[in-house]
């Protein structure tokens, strides 16, 4: 459990109940998301853009139709989809604003956010609220996976192997993950997002130096950088000899086995607040970091 008294401490041991009520949300709200054979794009900022690549790489694997995530800044302007789907927590973040009011009337939006009443249902077609999920630390992490969580299930994914591997990771031991020096988070398909994800939270959180790239992208160029007290971290199956090869680097090596990757993103979290910890930051309050980034300028 993590149990430091910061408000991310509670936010992160919550997330197996509220995978749970995703699951169950996820049917009540089944003809807002996308369907069968849709052309979709999944868009967002930060943490929320991540949980939109992994949705998209799981949704186009199973089969259920073209699926392309941007981060809401960079969707091209002139593609056609069947149905847009936009993740918020904060429903204020300027770039999901601007580019739900470019797509108004062109083609169905679905908003996915924690605030009901947020400037996001002004502008999308469809809004589903994960009210539950919603978070007073700054850094995102049930709000994330539970949309994630939500999405799976939208999918036809069975949560209760996630949910029991989430309850396991609240309370396996970190060794000596907090002290690394550096972390580099590796996926292969939809893990890639998770692996994007832990690299933010560990530097949102804890100002730790991190990277994340596709694991077959590793052996070309990052691996330079492997070096006792530092650590390579695979979401998902870790390819043939990858390990062996981090090892002969010097750098710790762990994967998330035979684990749910989402469940295994829980335990990158906590990785991130010990580390906040140790370095004696704020977990909650990352430097330079507000809830959501709303620009005036634009
Ligand atoms: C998106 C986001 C977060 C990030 C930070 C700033 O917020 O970029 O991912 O951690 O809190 O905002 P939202 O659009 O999901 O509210």
């Amino acid at each position: 459990m993590a149990s430091g008294g910061y408000l991310v401490d509670g936010e992160i041991d919550s997330q197996p109940e509220c995978w749970l009520r995703a699951a169950e949300l996820a049917r009540e709200v089944a003809g807002v998301l996308p369907t069968r054979g849709e052309r979709v794009a999944v868009a967002g900022c930060g943490t929320s853009w991540f949980m939109a690549m992994a949705y998209a790489t799981l949704r186009e694997a199973a089969g259920e139709g073209v699926t392309d995530a941007f981060p809401a800044s960079e969707m091209p302007v002139g593609r056609v989809y069947d149905r847009v789907v936009v993740i918020s927590r904060s429903g204020t973040t300027t770039e999901v604003l601007e580019l739900l009011r470019r797509l108004k009337g062109t083609v169905p939006t679905v908003g996915i956010t924690a605030v009901p009443a947020a400037p996001i249902a002004e502008v999308c077609d469809e809004l589903v609220v994960l009210e539950f999920a919603d978070e007073q630390s700054v850094v995102q992490t049930r709000f994330a996976t539970t949309a994630l969580a939500l999405l799976r299930a939208s999918l036809g994914a069975d949560l209760a192997g996630a949910v029991a591997d989430a309850r396991a990771m609240l309370h396996a031991d970190l060794g000596a993950l907090p002290a690394s020096e550096q972390i580099t988070f590796l996926g292969k398909g939809w893990t890639v997002g998770l692996a994007h994800e832990a690299a933010l939270k560990v530097r949102e959180a804890a100002g730790l130096w991190s990277e994340a790239y596709p694991a077959m992208e590793y052996r070309h160029g990052p691996i330079s950088i492997a070096e006792p007290g530092r650590a390579t971290w695979m979401f998902g199956e870790t390819p043939t000899g990858l390990a062996a090869e981090v090892a002969a680097a010097g750098a710790d090596f762990l994967d998330s086995g035979q684990h749910d990757p989402m469940a295994h993103l829980v335990l990158a979290q906590r990785v991130a607040v010990a580390a906040a910890v140790k370095r004696e930051l704020d977990p909650d309050n990352p430097r330079n970091l507000t809830r959501s980034i709303v620009l005036d300028d634009v």
